[in-house]
């Protein structure tokens, strides 16, 4: 099993604030804020990227992505939102637990850099 620091949010031995939280997973507002609204949504599976996740926890992604929507319905987020998985080196991804990030509050610009 890995252990990153969103285990350790999981465990509550990091401070996070906390947006939601069910059996499966938890959501939590980012640290470095991308956006007014950035919150994480993780598994409490510790998946290390979405690379790893295979046909069996189709239903666990389908519950992440639900999740965000319904946070991002419950913040208000009337004109959009984005929803970003970040995957390996080249997809950016810096902490190895799977996580969607949710971001809103302004306009976002495409193509991401
Ligand atoms: P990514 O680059 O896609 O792996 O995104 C990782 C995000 O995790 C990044 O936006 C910053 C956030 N992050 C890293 N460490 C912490 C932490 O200790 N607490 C919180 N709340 N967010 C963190």
């Amino acid at each position: 099993m890995i252990e990153t620091l969103f285990t350790k949010i999981i465990r509550r031995e990091i401070p996070a604030r906390i947006e939601y939280e069910d059996d499966l997973c938890l959501a939590f507002h980012d640290v470095a804020p991308q956006a007014p609204i950035h919150l994480l949504v993780i598994p409490k599976l510790p998946l290390p990227s979405l690379a790893a996740a295979g046909p069996n926890d189709a239903p666990l992604l389908g519950h992440l992505v639900d999740v965000a929507r319904t946070i991002a319905t419950n913040l208000n987020l009337k004109q959009g939102y984005r929803l970003v998985i970040n995957c390996g080196i080249d997809g950016g991804q810096s902490v190895d637990h799977l996580h969607i990030h949710l971001l809103g509050g302004r306009s976002m610009q495409w193509p991401p850099g």
